[in-house]
């Protein structure tokens, strides 16, 4: 068995978040993940207030265990769907793509476990500063918005930087990436490729088809101009992104052809215009499977994997 600070800290029984993935991590996936013993995110993305409260209030009717909300800090609502997770004091709340510092203390007044997504040391410190009880260290093997580092570069800097329990991210979909991830010194994992094409995600037929069918060389990096990187498979539309990037297109434009775009992939398999994120170990991810089997399957493979780790010990 595998226990680390992290389930204590949350209550859950294994130390597996799902990543909190905009327009497809609804209250249905965030509740069967928890169910499972793992905790179950909730993706406020760029939805309003009321929207996430009708996803916080199905979770609540589907599971008892702890489940988190993930805030997406570039979001319109960002502030509205702040003042919500303290309101309805929801187990826990993980923030990314940006600096959540003006909410800390509105969270942690409400007896809320804050673990803000970061991808540099100086976020992570700051933060915990802050009171953030844990943090998320998110390489850029991950899908969606990306920082620089890789996981491996990462995840030992932010742990000696920091007193708090530290969460691996990006690039882990299996139990040899969870071990790897602990014997770098994080307390649990977040997966959200692995996840996507569970049983219990509703994201469009379409787009877990895509990451069923990807290979290592699949996604690409677009989105550097404006600075917002985004890491997403390779289609025609990302190649366009790419291509009108390194050519003369306005900003504007660049922010034109790419706005609606996750929805239109996450909602309607759009293959034409939408753009499906997904991380580096999408070809890792080969069947539908419920949520509780993909727990029990990587942390049992941790396990089998840590048991064997004096192997080349002479
Ligand atoms: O946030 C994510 N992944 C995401 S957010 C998202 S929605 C989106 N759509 C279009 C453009 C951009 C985003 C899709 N995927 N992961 C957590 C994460 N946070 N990764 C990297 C960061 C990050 C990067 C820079 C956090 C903070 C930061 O700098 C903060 C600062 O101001 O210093």
């Amino acid at each position: 068995m595998i226990r680390t600070p992290i389930c204590d800290l949350l209550g859950i029984e294994y130390p597996v978040f799902q990543g909190g993935m905009a327009w497809i991590a609804d209250g249905k996936l965030a509740a069967a993940v928890s169910e499972a013993g793992g905790l179950g995110i909730i993706a406020a993305g760029n939805a309003s207030a009321e929207a996430v409260r009708e996803q916080i209030r199905y979770a609540r009717e589907h599971t008892d265990k702890p489940f988190g909300v993930n805030i997406m800090l570039m979001s319109p609502h960002a502030q509205e769907v702040a003042e919500l997770a303290a309101a309805e004091r929801v187990a826990a709340v993980t923030t990314g793509a940006g600096d959540p510092g003006k909410y800390m203390r509105l969270w942690n007044d409400a007896g809320i476990r804050v673990m803000p997504v970061v991808a540099s040391v100086a976020l992570a410190k700051r933060v915990a500063r802050m009171g953030a009880s844990a943090v998320i260290a998110e390489g850029g093997e991950s899908g969606g918005h990306v920082g620089d580092l890789t996981t491996m570069a990462l995840v030992p800097q932010v742990c000696d930087a920091v007193d708090i329990p530290v969460v691996a991210a990006g690039g882990i979909a299996d139990g040899r990436q969870m071990a790897a991830a602990l014997l770098l010194g994080a307390v649990g994992v977040q997966m959200g490729t692995r996840f996507l094409t569970c049983t219990e995600c509703s994201v469009h037929p379409t787009y877990k088809e895509k990451i069923l069918k990807a290979t290592d060389i699949s996604t690409v990096v677009t989105g550097k101009r404006l600075g917002h990187p985004v890491r997403s498979i390779k289609t025609p539309f990302s190649r366009m992104c790419q291509q009108a990037e390194y050519s003369a297109a306005s900003d504007e434009e660049l922010h034109g052809m790419t706005k609606g775009a996750l929805r239109r992939a996450a909602l309607e398999g759009d293959s034409q215009n939408g753009i499906f994120l997904a991380g580096q170990v999408a070809a890792m991810v080969t069947k539908e499977q419920p949520a509780a089997e993909i727990i029990r399957e990587v942390v049992e493979g941790a396990e089998q994997v840590l048991k064997g780790a004096d192997r080349w010990l002479a």
